[in-house]
């Protein structure tokens, strides 16, 4: 790639066209959007299982019926982003085998357990809130693609937010169990919610390069602290304590600061799978399995419509 080229290719960056699929672009760029939005993908399917858990055991018929659409929901954005990864050149069929192989990376954060009924709260009010954070520049991206991907797979998870933040509000409106149950959700999922975000930008290797390809507007620091800033204040109108004591508004700033992140726990998540990464995965590939008759069929139908119309 000659050097006029990669200018070239800048200077549309830098005037905001958007790069569709069969336009020219650097090797690097095509390579960390097949990353970023593989790892997308494969953190929604992933994802899906935390929350699974509790589908049989929610607590109403309301609950039940809206936790189901919403890993429906997560569902869909995982399949919706691995085409938009096909349209960089990879099949969706190699990409699932990479997560299937264990070779693929997804969120630290769906290798956490959810141990109660309000860690579907929790993850709603605290992963779906940072999810967004993420990913509402994330349609403003120079993929269009991603970019127009993203648009409504944000709309969804704004429900997604509500829907968590009003079970954390009904548990906290509750018995004093209830909110002791929503305070020990908030304790387990804080720091891991934190982690999502990324290394601090000191540690981001993708990070520099990913701001100037546009493919990121904020860096990771920047939106973890946007994320700090929108969520203490609806901590504290749940009447829930943020577990870090050293959480304190910053005046100059207009901020909160925060304590130390144990960025040792998400290298040993990132390195091990975490509590849950080997269930994560072995009931991935046993969705597979089980599936493969689906697929079969499929394909053999589609065969057969091939044949008809071809007589
Ligand atoms: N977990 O140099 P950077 C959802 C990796 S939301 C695991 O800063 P970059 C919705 C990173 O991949 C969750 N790995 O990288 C939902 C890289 O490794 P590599 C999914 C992480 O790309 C809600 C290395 O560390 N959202 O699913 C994590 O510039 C509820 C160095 O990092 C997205 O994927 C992590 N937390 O920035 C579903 C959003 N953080 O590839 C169900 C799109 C970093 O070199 C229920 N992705 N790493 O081996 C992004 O915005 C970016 O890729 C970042 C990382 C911000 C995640």
């Amino acid at each position: 790639e000659d050097e006029a080229f990669l200018e070239a290719f800048q200077e549309r960056i830098d005037r905001e066209e958007k790069i569709e699929p069969n336009d020219p672009m650097p090797e690097g760029y095509r390579r960390t959007l097949v990353r970023q939005i593989s790892q997308h993908a494969h953190s929604e399917i992933i994802g899906m299982q935390p929350e699974g858990n509790w589908i049989t055991r929610a607590p109403s018929l309301k609950r039940k019926a809206a936790l189901l659409a919403k890993v429906q929901d997560e569902g869909g954005h995982g399949l919706y982003l691995y085409a938009a990864a096909e349209t960089l050149g990879v099949t969706r069929e190699e990409l699932v085998e990479q997560l299937l192989q264990g070779k693929a990376k997804y969120s630290s954060i769906f290798t956490y357990p959810t141990l109660s009924w309000a860690d579907i709260g929790a993850i709603g009010w605290l992963v779906d809130g940072a999810a967004i954070m993420n990913q509402v520049p994330l349609c403003r991206c120079s993929f269009g693609p991603y970019a127009r991907a993203m648009i409504r797979v944000c709309k969804e998870e704004s429900f997604h937010q509500r829907q968590g933040y009003e079970i954390m509000l009904t548990l906290c409106n509750g018995t004093p169990e209830q909110k002791a149950m929503a305070q020990d959700a908030l304790d387990r999922w804080w720091w891991p919610s934190l982690m999502m975000f990324g290394p601090h930008d000191s540690e981001s290797q993708h990070g520099d390069q990913n701001m100037a390809w546009k493919i990121k507007r904020f860096t990771n620091d920047a939106l973890r602290q946007k994320f700090v800033d929108a969520t203490v204040p609806q901590a504290e109108f749940l009447g829930l304590k943020v577990p870090d004591p050293d959480l304190a508004w910053n005046e100059e700033k207009g901020g909160y600061d925060i304590g130390p992140i144990d960025w040792d726990e998400f290298r040993s998540v990132l390195k091990s799978g975490g509590f849950c990464g080997r269930d994560r995965i072995r009931n991935r590939r046993r969705a597979e399995e089980d599936g493969a008759w689906v697929r079969e069929a499929a394909a053999a139908f589609a065969e057969k419509q091939a044949t008809r119309q071809a007589d």
